[in-house]
């Protein structure tokens, strides 16, 4: 496939300022009738209409009513070139037959249960109709479905029903309008058999807006968390950036194939049904969270991509990136609101530490591989693959950063300028970082790198203490290696929150070196240039540096602690983030060591200190149980991997099993005395409180089934049948899988007898299965039982939620049973990928990037590997997404 590079972006000689779409829904023959107003663009340097199209069978074209002119129409089978001579606007009429049953790539129109629904994003429209499909071009929609009543009672479209009436032949018709002028890949459909749950609210301005949430009948009880978070997320965008919504009509719709999490389609969010369906009985805590979430962050995607938009797709993070950055301030919000005044501050650095964690371990790996790219990528080859961690996460990294620089305020009055700019326009980051620089009088051209500058910072700090004066000279140096395309590097602008620690444990108010008092106990110091030094005065004592709080920029900290300051700031340091992750480096260290010991044949022993401050965390009760859960999980196996040079997931593995037995074992009554002493508090409620508890009683069930502490088995056995809610029950489930414990097959089958008909719990069963760890060498390998898996009635390989579960779980969530010594793992990989690429190819290229690091992997793995990859690029038809992964995976 060819490259698209941004520096090649010209604006269209034609744009489309209406669009009139006519659906004869059909299962095998959809007929769609387009009418489009073209416009020849002012700003555009003269040429044809270009429209796109992607497996279409094109029944008639017309122009301004007429057959085109000869040798005025140029059509392959993915464009077509329309010359128009001498006029400034044409109308086009285009019909086209799809078939909907047939698209299992679930891009474009296709069948899910018996609906018909819709995914445009990235360049999905294409596949419905001839169009420029391109998010510059931003149409007003008019759109009529016509479907069979029985089988599609409900016909939904974006913005306003204008109109609805019967049809003969048992057909109905529906017309919905939007207002707003929007690119094609926030247009959707929904024709279907699902009911809603309603709610009218009324905005800050006082407009009454119906809100719906549609499901399958039989899931209506399932919708009311979805509604809920939407109403809140209504409320803080209201509050905290006074954008109000925009429509009298809000909807999100529940399907159960999806290739993504949730879509947000003006007026019409599609939703992956994993994202709204949500009770007790099915669904555990953090799925709750994660609907809050994606239901807000969707929600927010109305100001920050839907009435401003992306110029061109390198843009993508100018809306990713900052709506992740807005949900995951709803999220901290949300939390800590629930909190109280007390909590608040833990629950929130509670979310902080789980968005590190996935920055972590799905953002840096990307960094360090064949598909570093920067947050705003300079080429790609299909768009799809840039859906990423970085274009996402480590986007909102850089959404953060400027809040942090700028303040609330600062950051509130560029998001108004912005706004003031640019609603109803399709705009690049520039604009935005523009409107940022502009509202707060201040330079972002060196900030701007962050846009353009793949890979991790590494930030390395130095302190030195000087007793005669009192003072405490920081250096900090930054530096970032080379990624593809990209060998020399520039600083960054990094804001680095500092805090210094007393011996006494507690922080200590900072004076600058030429400041006449001392301050705020933390602060933030902006690193610019390569290398600069701070010198902290009038201190009575040697502090402990604590650098980054609040995981301050997404940089790789790199600072020279012994065990004993490790362990001395996980007792002490005020920024729980800081402190989390100080248990999380110590207990690197320690998992590290250990597996270059089990690589070299060592015997394994866990550092008695290090148990010790594991302990003191655990029996902390002063600290809140959510975030002990957090200290007290050990990094995840993907983040260990990238510190590993070369990495070896068997060893690790080896590792990681022996350090949980061991903490389980050692402090097992202390794990128990914290399982019997956080009650269940009653009726389940989807609560922060009480989740920090049940995660934090599933967390020590983990560690007791880990040591095979009979009394921690049997408890969790016992929690196993007695939960009255899912998070308790699964949680029980995965401790017993987790230790292998003869209990574990009798629960998973109960598990499975429970929920055999509900898809979306069977999920979780899939995973944990693919997920599993062998505890002893003798059992047979965790790939034999995910091949039985694809072969179990509930498995489909056309549902993506399954593929993830099964698939995604064992190759990206197992790395200790998937890299299997003897290339099985690998055989077993390229099989899949091929199979599943032939009938989605973006559900392939996410099983594929599980290899994309290859070359990190032990000299005696990278061997086995090669030849798969190998083995995939030469597959026959291999589409353009899984060909840009393994082509720059073997590059
Ligand atoms: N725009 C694709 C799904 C999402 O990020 O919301
Ligand atoms: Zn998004």
């Amino acid at each position: 496939a060819p490259t698209i590079h941004r520096a090649d972006y010209a604006p269209l000689a034609w744009t489309v300022a209406r669009i009139d779409l006519h659906f004869a829904l059909a299962p095998q023959a959809t007929v769609v009738t387009s009418r489009l107003a073209c416009v020849r663009n002012p700003d555009a340097a003269p040429g044809p209409i270009v429209l796109d199209g992607e497996e279409l069978e094109t029944l008639a074209l017309t122009v301004d009513g007429l057959d085109p002119a000869p040798g005025t129409v140029r059509r392959t089978e993915s464009r077509i070139e329309i010359d128009v001579a001498d006029r400034d606007e044409v109308a086009l009429e285009i019909v086209t037959r799809i078939n909907p049953q047939a698209n299992t790539a679930l891009s474009g129109l296709y069948l899910s249960r018996g609906g018909y629904f819709t995914q445009c994003e990235a360049e999905g429209f294409r596949r419905i109709t001839w169009f420029p499909d391109r998010p510059d071009v931003m149409a007003r929609f008019t759109v009529t479905l016509e479907g069979d009543k029985a089988a599609c009672p409900v016909l939904l479209s974006n913005g306003n029903l204008v109109e609805e009436g019967e049809l003969p032949d048992g057909r109905h018709y529906a017309r919905w309008e939007d207002p707003f002028p929007k690119p094609c890949y926030l247009f959707a459909l929904v024709a279907a058999d699902l009911v809603a749950l309603e709610r009218r609210e009324l905005t800050a301005s006082g407009r009454e807006v119906l809100l719906q949430v549609w499901v399958e009948k039989g899931n209506l009880d399932r919708a009311g968390h979805a509604m809920e978070s939407l109403v809140h997320a209504m409320r803080w965008d209201e509050e905290t950036f006074g954008l109000e919504l925009d429509l009298d009509r809000f909807m999100i719709v529940a399907v159960s194939d999806f290739n993504m999490g949730a879509m947000e389609n003006k007026g019409l969010n599609i939703f992956n049904a994993k994202y709204v369906l949500a009770k007790p009985d099915t669904a555990t805590d953090v799925d709750y969270e994660h609907i809050e979430s994606v239901v807000a962050h969707e929600y927010f995607h109305n100001w920050t991509g839907n009435r401003v938009t992306c110029r061109d797709w390198f843009q993508l993070t100018l809306k990713e990136g900052l709506t992740v950055f807005r949900d995951q301030q709803f999220s901290a919000d949300m939390l800590a609101c629930a909190a109280g005044a007390e909590g608040g501050s833990s629950a929130r650095a509670v979310k902080r530490i789980d968005d590190v964690r996935v920055l972590r371990s799905a953002q840096f790996p990307e960094d360090a591989g064949p598909m570093a790219h920067p947050i705003r990528p300079e080429s790609y080859q299909e768009i799809n693959n840039f859906y990423t961690a970085t274009v996402y996460e480590k986007g909102a990294e850089v959404i953060r950063m400027l809040h942090t620089l700028l303040g609330p305020e600062g950051f509130r009055n560029g998001m108004d300028l912005y706004f003031s700019y640019h609603d109803g326009q399709a705009v690049t980051c520039d604009d935005f970082v523009n409107a940022m620089a502009e509202a707060n009088g201040r330079d972002l051209d060196q900030f701007m790198r962050w846009y353009g500058q793949a890979g991790t910072p590494r930030l390395r700090a130095q302190g030195e203490w000087n007793g005669a004066d009192g003072s405490y000279t920081l250096t900090l140096s930054q530096s970032t290696q080379p990624t593809p395309g990209q060998p020399d590097k520039l600083p960054l602008v990094i804001p680095v929150a500092v805090g210094l620690i007393g011996p006494d444990g507690a922080d200590l108010p900072l004076q600058l070196e030429g400041e006449h008092q001392p301050g705020a106990t933390t602060r933030v110091l902006e690193l610019a240039t390569e290398t600069r030094q701070w010198r902290f005065t009038n201190l009575a004592a040697e502090p402990a540096p604590s650098l980054l709080r609040g995981f301050s920029a997404p940089v790789i900290l790199e600072l020279d602690e012994d065990d004993g300051r490790l362990a001395f700031r996980m007792a002490h340091d005020s920024d729980a983030c800081n402190r989390w992750d100080a248990a999380q480096r110590y207990a690197e260290r320690v998992l590290l060591q250990l597996a270059a010991d089990a690589a070299a044949g060592r015997a394994l022993k866990v550092p008695a200190p290090f148990i010790d401050a594991f302990g003191k965390l655990l029996r902390n009760e002063l600290l809140d149980p959510a975030f002990r859960a957090q200290a007290l999980a050990l990094p995840g196996e993907a983040y260990l991997l990238e510190r590993m040079e070369p990495a070896d997931p068997a060893a690790l593995r080896a590792a990681q099993l022996h350090v949980g037995a061991e903490l389980g074992r050692v402090l097992a009554a202390d794990w128990l005395a914290l399982a019997e002493s956080l009650v269940e508090p009653g009726e389940y409620r989807y609560h922060p409180a009480d989740a920090g508890g049940r995660a934090l009683v599933n967390l020590a069930l983990r560690y007791l089934c880990a040591a095979r502490v009979d009394a921690g088995v049997a408890l969790a056995a016992a929690r196993f049948d007695s939960a009255t809610n899912m998070t308790d029950r699964f949680g029980a489930l995965a401790a017993l899988m987790h230790g292998a414990v003869p209990a574990a097959e009798a629960a998973l089958a109960a598990f499975y007898r429970r929920y055999q008909n509900d898809t979306l719990v069977l999920d979780k069963w899939f995973a944990l299965q693919a997920g599993a760890w062998r505890r002893d060498a003798a059992a047979a390998p965790v790939l034999a039982q995910v091949r039985e898996l694809l072969a179990d009635p509930a498995f489909s390989p056309s549902n993506p939620n399954k593929v993830y579960a099964l698939l995604g779980s064992f190759f990206r969530a197992n790395p200790g049973e998937f890299h299997l010594a003897d290339g099985s793992g690998y055989e077993f990989w390229a099989e899949q990928v091929i199979a599943l690429d032939a009938a989605n190819p973006q559900v392939a290229a996410r099983m594929a990037r599980a290899l994309e690091n290859w070359r990190r992997f032990t000299p005696a793995l990278q061997a086995a590997i090669r030849p798969q990859l190998e083995r995939v690029l030469a597959a026959d038809g291999l589409s353009p997404d899984v060909t840009e992964i393994v082509e720059k995976a073997l590059a």
